[in-house]
């Protein structure tokens, strides 16, 4: 009979087929399974599908395809993150409009998702762009409004000069824009903010209960990100004026050090201390060279220290000594209360800054083992100590200290216990075309006026001309920026700022539960069945933007009351990067390998086994065109195997029962290969995901299948624990490379799909080694163990003794006597 060669690109497209038709991955809520929702970071419509998607969603895949096995109804969903910079720049180089060149993208890259064969809810499919779903962020940001979760205020921004618009300061990495590189400049703009920092406390506060589930590298990354610290803060009088300045420090064990007093150049009293002082003009001067500063390199360890004395002095509480202020390049205004008491002794900028500008250093804190001088110190000295100098508090441990000095400063009214955060709102305004438009007017008679819920959406008009410097034609565009005031009716304009597209990602998993509703964003029912999300898969780039930003929505939201979840993702899986060569595949190093041409040449199921197989989900895995040969051959090698002994092999389910006394060694043997696999299998990837260590034991398997063939084939019984023997490695790799398992599943001659199939069980008793151990003595001596079937014969245990390796060196050369065999125990050889 002519075997039939392994096609990928035949079957793929025939199961693809028969699932869409059958609808094999769509879902609803009204189901008496418990729920699972696994997804995928959605993509951006870039253009093209990238091997690092491949892998994020392969990933994704085998857990609903392995949930599905294991009974749960899971939702599984895919869409686009469609909005945003990338699609305008895009958009503007090639001359196409933002809105086609985004669809077409979409289309295409849909296509070729579904060449990958993931088994998505395409039913739910949504793009951020479209107006039925940004309708509801409008509404949204209503809902805020009225409740004062967002704001405008005038603030200093981040500044993108290439894109042309605000960046949140998540999205500057280093004083660079996170997109383009670019550095990044300040600039004073009218913004609209998210009051983020209203949930700092509970976003805080959340994180140990999603230890369970989250790297701690991610949860690390938010607490530091979030930088809640502890301390006080303190008011120090300005000499000769009726003012004073509020400090916010987590020292206050050291404020008897305190010799000076640094300010941000933006601190709001600086103009009036410097007022008619001969200082006056230095300041402003200094002022301006800072203003050009980037901010970040502003708070760079390695920055020069420097600044200006105001003229001025303030008073420090407890010690009444008069300390300069001054205006400092490393103070920042956000951070804080913008003013900084400076202790040179212990705090390494104040110490530089007070060496630069011979300023006086006093030690407050001593280390136990040497005693510390000012003018020998090369360092500001950091870590514990005994107070001294400090008046009624010396000698003591000095985090003892900072809690007598807090209640001391209390009682006398001179500071208060406070808690800073480094979270700061979210800037949500973009000066940019391609984004869902801000709900609300200016008119001339009322101000600020929010458009009314019945006339969301505000949809961002099509027919426009994009502009080649990249700046939104908005503010130019008549037709949209003119309309009347819901309140007065009179003459108004329209916001022109769109929001930040990690809006649009802050809510899309709960869109999802259903996604084609139209009267409300959500389902309730739905949205309570469905949430949270139970397994969240994406790179560790979203650890801060997204997942911080998602959480807070998901707070909001509850308390706006659209949900009741705390948190939307209960466990949350980050995939490692696909590098190539040792880097991370990108088309500036073009080292880029394209998932299509993959597809085309080896088929999706090889393209899936081999990004699981290569690595752990949670490193970074080498792309390497021997490893998805090998894939290949893998899969080949089990497909030759069905295609050899399918006259032989029958549907008989998998890991049949049997009784295992009447086995034969071999089927034995087959029979607890095929048990420990499930086993293994199970173990690796139920509760951890690791795939690629599942994958080798799906291998072995088909080599002992492939080892012991010939034998079993003969019998009937052999024939039937191949039969199963193999329909368990197509179960168990299912998940995995579903297409061909799918395929050879139907080639068995089984009417189920494999799509149905239940994970399987093993048997414990299965899994015992059948084997014995038996001990060989040569005179005597114990010379060798070897291990035997539990039944074999005594001949067979004989002749298997007398050819071990290390019987035979001591029986060379002489004549056996004697094999005395005690069954199940041992030999004994007597050679002279
Ligand atoms: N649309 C956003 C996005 O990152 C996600 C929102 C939820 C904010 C992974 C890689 C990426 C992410 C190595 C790549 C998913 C490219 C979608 C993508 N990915 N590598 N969209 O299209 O891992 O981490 O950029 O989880 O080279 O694919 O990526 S995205
Ligand atoms: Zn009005």
């Amino acid at each position: 009979m002519a075997v039939k060669n392994y096609n990928p690109q035949e079957i793929e497209q025939k199961w693809q087929e028969i699932w869409e038709k059958e609808k094999y991955f769509q879902v609803t809520h009204k189901d008496d399974r418990p729920k699972y929702y696994v997804l995928e970071m959605f993509p951006y419509p870039s253009g093209r599908i990238h091997m690092g998607h491949v892998r994020n969603y392969s990933i994704g895949d085998v857990v609903a395809r392995l949930k599905r096995m294991q009974g749960y109804n899971v939702l599984h969903p895919m869409g686009w993150d469609a909005f945003g910079l990338p699609a305008e720049n895009a958009a503007i180089k090639r001359n196409v409009h933002p809105a086609k060149w985004t669809y077409e993208n979409i289309d295409y890259m849909r296509e070729e998702l579904k060449r990958l064969g993931y088994s998505y809810d395409w039913s739910r499919e949504l793009a951020t762009c479209h107006p039925k779903y940004y309708k509801w962020e409008q509404l949204f940001f209503l809902k805020f409004l009225e409740k004062g979760l967002v704001y405008r205020k005038k603030s200093p921004v981040n500044w993108c000069p290439k894109c042309q618009t605000v960046l949140a300061n998540e999205q500057v990495e280093e004083g660079l824009c996170w997109r383009c590189d670019s550095l990044v400049e300040q600039k004073e703009l009218e913004q609209w903010f998210l009051r983020i920092t209203d949930y700092a406390e509970e976003l805080l506060d959340f994180l140990p209960k999603l230890s369970s589930g989250w790297p701690e590298r991610v949860l690390t990354m938010q607490r530091n990100w979030i930088g809640k610290s502890e301390g006080m803060e303190i008011d120090f009088s300005v000499d000769g004026m009726d003012e004073s300045i509020t400090v916010f420090t987590t020292r206050q064990d050291t404020l008897y050090g305190a010799t000076f007093m640094s300010l941000a150049p933006e601190h709001p009293l600086v103009e009036k201390l410097i007022q008619g002082t001969d200082q006056e003009q230095d300041v402003r001067a200094f002022i301006q060279k800072v203003a050009q500063m980037d901010r970040t390199v502003r708070s760079s360890e390695d920055l020069e220290k420097e600044g200006v004395f105001t003229g001025r002095y303030c008073i420090n509480p407890v010690t009444g000594i008069k300390m300069p202020i001054y205006v400092a390049n490393f103070v920042l205004v956000e951070y804080g209360t913008g003013a900084v008491m400076a202790v040179p002794a212990h705090d390494q900028r104040d110490f530089e800054f007070a060496r630069k500008y011979n300023l006086p250093i006093k030690v407050v804190i001593q280390p136990e083992d040497t005693v510390l001088e000012p003018d020998t110190m090369d360092a500001a000295y950091t870590e514990k100590g005994y107070l001294v100098n400090s008046g009624q508090f010396n000698n003591l441990p000095n985090e003892e200290a900072k809690i007598k000095l807090a209640e001391y400063l209390e009682e006398k009214g001179l500071g208060k216990r406070t808690v800073n955060y480094r979270l700061r709102d979210w800037n949500i305004s973009r000066q940019r075309y391609w984004g869902a438009p801000i709900p609300v007017v200016y008119c001339e008679k009322c101000g600020i006026v929010p458009v009314k819920e019945e006339d969301l959406p505000v949809v961002l008009p099509l027919d426009v001309k994009t502009r080649p410097d990249g700046r939104s034609p908005l503010p130019e565009y008549e037709e949209f920026l003119h309309t009347t005031c819901p309140r007065c009716n009179g003459p108004a304009k329209r916001e022109t700022d769109t929001m930040d597209t990690f809006v649009e990602s802050s809510w899309y998993f709960a869109r999802y539960t259903d996604a084609r509703k139209d009267d409300a964003p959500f389902d309730p029912e739905a949205l309570k069945y469905w949430l949270p999300v139970d397994q969240y898969i994406g790179g560790i780039e979203h650890a801060i933007l997204h997942l911080l930003y998602s959480r807070f929505f998901v707070k909001a939201l509850r308390d706006l009351g659209y949900m009741e979840i705390d948190e939307p993702f209960a466990n949350l899986l980050t995939q490692g990067m696909v590098l190539k060569d040792g880097a991370k595949m990108s088309k500036s190093k073009g080292n880029v390998v394209d998932p299509d041409e993959m597809i085309n040449r080896y088929g999706a199921d090889t393209v899936r086994l081999f990004c699981l197989f290569a690595a752990p989900p949670e490193k970074d895995m080498e792309w390497s065109d021997s490893g998805i040969e090998g894939a290949h051959r893998f899969l080949n090698r089990l497909w030759r195997l069905v295609q050899e002994l399918l006259p032989i092999l029958s549907p008989v389910g998998v890991a049949i029962e049997v009784d295992g006394d009447s086995l034969s060694s071999p089927e034995k043997e087959l029979r607890r290969k095929e048990h420990e696999t499930i086993f293994k299998v199970s173990r690796d990837v139920k509760d951890k995901f690791q795939f690629n260590t599942a994958i080798a034991a799906i291998m072995e398997l088909t080599n002992t299948l492939y080892g012991l063939k010939e034998e079993l084939k003969q019998s009937e019984n052999g024939q039937k624990l191949l039969s199963s023997a193999i329909s368990t490695a197509l179960v168990l790799l299912s998940p995995i490379a579903p297409h061909i398992c799918e395929e050879l599943w139907e080639q068995m001659g089984y009417k189920t799909r494999l799509a149905e199939v239940s994970w399987p069980e093993y048997d414990e008793k299965a899994l015992v080694k059948d084997e014995i151990l038996i001990i060989i003595q040569v005179n005597g001596k114990l010379r060798a163990k070897i291990s035997v079937p539990r039944e074999a014969s005594e001949d067979e245990i004989k002749s298997k003794a007398l050819a071990d390796v290390n019987v035979q060196r001591h029986i060379q050369g002489k004549n056996i006597v004697k094999v005395i065999v005690v069954p199940k125990k041992l030999v004994n050889i007597v050679a002279k």
